[in-house]
């Protein structure tokens, strides 16, 4: 499993950017790095310096920074370097050459993964905390982002499934024990039976208090509805910062629903925008305002804006029309041209974003529909697939008859929880084993 060498590779994308990041790590870090800037950074761990990395035949390739991390203390556990180039994809081919000019042998570009591959085999990670690392890139929902910011912060300990697998461990060592040192067979076999039963149970039961959690959304959704020209286009690119829909004085401009995801506040929002209300729609948009009808049943929220020229029976249309019940704000748009005596919010076009969204209250509105405070996950998505594999043995152990074959289900089970931690448990299952004997039996 574990190739040798010193590996190098980006760690940033190789697109036109600020910077690009070049990871290097194994023995020949220092090696490289004297090679590349003519400087011994032996003494030089852990310090941002700012060099330059020659060419073979001494031309400058790049000025740039570099940090050298002195093995252990480093995130493979190995010596390590990282280089930031300017962040041109050609700078970033040249240092790729460089490295094969070099003519380091064992020098070579990691494979997928084997940066921190090599943080387990070090013990500067456990397996858990390297799939976190990984899930946290790819987490799209703030609750699942903070347990697996929780587990490579504090470790395996935290994880929903540590308890289960200290259960199973437990159970095992039982069925062990008594198979060969219990007297009554029948009544310890009911004994493992009934446990058995409480630890799926328990499965079962986590399983489905978080499995729904996973799924609860985590977007607040809005749309934004009103009278055609009353300005919804406006606020709509206003709220998005961009923009994308098209503003024009011609009533009826925007005729297909556009929506876009924002974060406001470390809060996920998807704004929709849409073709306005009137009696005489065209064609188009008449489509477009019924596909915005239909959407509006999975709408959280409506911001449904009016001006001076709306008038009651638009509004009252609008009602008909779209899915709304108290989940709405009143927005009296272009307040710079025309004054209002109502309470209602007030808008116009010169606000700031800033401002504008503090105006129409949008994260209060975030909090109503999404309650993020329950949000607290005891397990991520892959140890929810985890928990529902481990159940599939529930059928079968509950049903069985023979001792034997239950233990060696169990033992799959452990094996399996083995696998998912990264490491094999006949240690913790020797020590409960004798730990619960009866000393001379
Ligand atoms: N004075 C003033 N004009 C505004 C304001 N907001 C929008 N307008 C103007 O009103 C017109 C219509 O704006 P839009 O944002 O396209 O309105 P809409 O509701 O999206 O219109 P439709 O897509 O046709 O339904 C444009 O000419 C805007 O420049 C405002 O706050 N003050
Ligand atoms: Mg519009």
């Amino acid at each position: 499993m574990f190739n040798t060498g010193t590996i190098y590779s980006n760690f940033t994308p190789l697109v036109k950017s600020p910077v690009i990041g070049y990871r290097i790590s194994g023995e020949d870090v220092l090696l490289v790095l004297k090679k590349l800037t003519k400087r011994n950074f032996s003494k030089d761990h852990s310090i941002m310096k700012l060099v330059e990395l020659h060419n073979i035949d001494g031309t400058i390739l790049d000025k740039c920074n570099v940090v050298y991390f002195k093995s252990p203390n480093s995130f493979t556990g190995e010596d390590v370097c990282e280089i930031f180039i300017h962040g041109s994809p050609l700078i970033a081919s040249q240092l790729e050459q460089l490295f094969k000019d070099l003519n380091i042998p064992g020098l070579r570009l990691a494979q997928r993964g084997e940066f921190s591959l090599r943080s387990v085999l070090n013990n500067k990670y456990s397996l858990k905390q390297a799939k976190a690392i990984n899930l946290i890139i790819n987490n799209e929902s703030f609750s699942s982002l903070e347990y697996d910011k929780k587990i490579l912060f504090e470790g395996d300990s935290v994880s929903g499934l540590d308890p289960l697998r200290e259960d199973i461990v437990n159970l095992f060592s039982e069925i062990t024990a008594s198979i060969d040192f219990v007297d009554d067979e029948v009544f310890n076999f009911k004994k493992i039976i009934k446990k058995s039963r409480n630890f799926f149970n328990n499965c079962n039961k986590l399983l489905l208090k978080n499995r729904t959690k996973i799924e609860q959304k985590n977007i607040c959704r809005v749309m934004i509805i009103g009278p055609v020209n009353v300005g919804k286009s406006t606020l709509f690119n206003k709220i998005i910062d961009k923009n994308r829909a098209i503003v024009t004085e011609i009533k009826g401009t925007t005729r297909d629903i556009l929506s876009n995801q924002i974060i406001v506040d470390g809060k996920k929002f998807e704004i929709f925008d849409t073709a306005g209300q009137r009696s005489k729609q065209g064609r188009i948009e008449k489509f477009g305002y019924k596909k915005a009808q239909k959407l509006s049943k999975e709408i959280d929220h409506f911001f449904i804006l009016k001006d001076k020229k709306t008038k009651n029976t638009d509004l009252n249309q609008l009602f008909k029309d779209f899915d709304i019940n108290k989940n709405f704000t009143l927005i009296e748009t272009k307040s710079d041209q025309f004054s209002y005596n109502t309470k209602n919010i007030k808008i116009n076009h010169n606000l700031n974003r800033e401002d504008l969204i503090k105006r129409i209250k949008l994260p209060r509105i975030y909090n109503k529909y999404i309650d993020h405070r329950n949000h607290k996950l005891e397990f991520n998505s892959n140890e929810i697939e985890f928990l529902e594999k481990i159940l599939e043995y529930e059928r079968d152990i509950l049903n069985e008859k023979d001792i034997l074959i239950i233990a060696q289900l169990m033992r799959n089970i452990l094996d399996d929880f083995s696998y998912e931690f990264g490491y094999i448990n006949n240690e913790d299952v020797y020590d409960r084993v004798f730990s619960n004997f009866c000393i001379g039996k």
